[in-house]
């Protein structure tokens, strides 16, 4: 019964955006299912079972069916799809195809995207986080029948046991005799203690039940940081248990030894200067150890946020918070490798609230918005374009850490924050796992879907589409990433959200 009413209430919830990225729940992923190339949203339960709304967009106008089924991203699980359900068609936009599916158990899932059409079949991996992100509270009149029922269904138990005492064994007709009132006194109040007793330990079952499930309400894990004497970063890491499931289960413990690299690195670390948004570091520090160290660049004084993202062997993708708080300015070092970013000099704010910026070459990025206003829970893709000075495309675009782009999309108090590639919004090492996942006969495909440019000085389109929809109102910062003649270039984009 207990279960039962768990489904009620989760029937009767109302949608609230939070956590996972950091705010951001929802997944949004753009590739090829074989031959269509289709844009992909799951908008995850917010509880776990919950149902999951898949919506697929294609391009092209040749999908004549969509099927979707959630499965385990990783292990014996990720390779038994069960059988697909068939998304609908809509009637107003037949390249639109919307579906639901109940995810069961908590942890790094996937949902398998097959889609059939006159170029024949396609299928496309979305792994997706199953986490519990609140507890649903019953709403109060479903509370009220159910107690009146309780009620009426007990005093129907004590007066049954009470009438069977009183005339269980009387000829048809027959009156009951007097001295019987104190065996049916009798009957009547040891139901009574029965029905309350059972009723006690239900209610004693409840507790525990929702008890037990608090406890796997997903909480952004916390990382502690601090500063060294000679500006270096150092992120203690210790096991930590996300609450996402089973504790015994090693996939719901962040352990640090046991981390996939995403994009060549094992932890992508963004250091965000609040209030202000300014400052915009985008660092991959070295494990050493329980912890991790990264050597700072010239840094301005103040409070920076710490975003850092790791991928656990499951796929199962981690944002870690944190703060450090710099008295005095950093001298720093010169950037290496793959650290990016923008140290808050030389760009007005003024800068980014435009929908062109001007990178530090005198280059530009342009954000092609439409006109309408950005709507909170609206997918849409982000387009941006790059081009020289004379405004001609860009010609020097290379991969950056194999991508065409990386973006990072921070609402200006800190309560959300994606990082997002031209794939989507999940990392590319669980998009990956996801595509490796499908059975060999659909291999060919998913090599095609890896929408990636994967070889070092490949030439990019200077055009980077990004799929994404903003989990709520406000104000946002979009940091967009690309390299262009072995140098990292960031642009910054303001965006107001209704
Ligand atoms: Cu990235």
């Amino acid at each position: 019964m207990n279960r039962f009413l768990l489904l009620l209430v989760i029937l009767g919830a109302s949608a609230l955006p939070v956590c996972a990225h950091v705010g951001s729940p929802d997944v949004f992923v753009e590739g090829n299912a074989g031959p269509y190339k289709v844009f992909v949203t799951v908008r995850v339960p917010q509880v776990i079972p919950g149902i999951a709304e898949v919506e697929a967009r294609s391009e092209s106008n040749d999908v004549t069916e969509i099927r979707v089924a959630p499965m385990q991203l990783t292990g014996p699980g990720s390779q038994y799809a069960p059988a697909a359900e068939s998304a609908e068609r809509s009637k107003d936009d037949p390249q639109f195809f919307r579906g639901s599916l109940w995810l069961m158990e908590f942890g790094s899932l996937q949902v398998r995207i097959e889609a059939d059409g006159t170029a024949g079949k396609g299928w496309l991996a979305v792994p997706i986080p199953a986490i519990a992100q609140r507890t649903l509270p019953m709403h109060r009149s479903l509370g009220a029948v159910l107690f009146a029922l309780m009620i009426v269904l007990a005093f129907a138990m004590v007066s049954i046991v009470a009438a069977a005492v009183r005339e269980g064994n009387l000829a048809p007709g027959a009156t009951a005799p007097a001295m019987r009132k104190r065996r049916v006194r009798f009957a009547a109040a040891l139901a009574s203690f029965v029905v309350a007793t059972v009723l006690c330990l239900g209610g004693l079952w409840w507790r525990a039940d929702a008890h037990q499930y608090a406890g796997h309400v997903y909480t952004i894990p916390e990382i502690e940081a601090g500063v060294s004497a000679n500006g270096q970063l150092i992120l203690y890491t210790k096991p930590m248990r996300i609450a996402s499931g089973n504790p015994r289960r090693p996939e719901d413990w962040i352990d640090f030894r046991d981390l996939i690299p995403d994009h060549e690195h094992l932890m992508h670390l963004f250091l965000v200067r609040s209030p202000g948004t300014d400052v915009f570091w985008h660092l991959h520090p070295q494990r050493s150890g329980d912890s991790f160290t990264q050597n700072l660049p010239a840094m301005p004084a103040g409070h920076y946020q710490i975003f850092a993202d790791v991928v656990l062997r499951s796929g199962f993708p981690v944002t870690m918070i944190g703060q450090i708080e710099l008295a005095s300015p950093i001298t720093g070092q010169a950037l290496t490798g793959d650290d990016s970013g923008i140290d808050g000099n030389g760009n007005s704010p003024e800068a980014a609230r435009s929908a062109e910026y001007s990178l530090p070459d005198g280059d530009r990025m342009m954000w092609e918005r439409d006109t309408q206003p950005l709507q909170a829970g609206v997918p849409l893709i982000l387009r941006f374009s790059v081009t020289d000075r004379a405004g001609n495309p860009a010609q020097d675009l290379q991969p950056y850490m194999g991508m065409a782009a990386h973006a990072a999309i921070i609402r200006t108090d800190g309560s959300v924050f994606a990082h997002v590639h031209p794939t989507g919004s999940v990392p590319m090492a669980s998009f990956e796992l996801a595509q490796a996942s499908l059975p060999a006969s659909l291999e060919e495909s998913a090599h095609r879907s890896m929408n990636m440019a994967q070889m070092e000085g490949e030439k990019i389109a200077p055009e980077i589409s990004i799929p994404y929809g903003f989990p709520k109102a406000g104000d946002y910062r979009v940091f967009v990433q690309v390299k262009r003649v072995g140098q990292v270039q960031t642009a910054v984009f303001d965006a107001n959200v209704k």
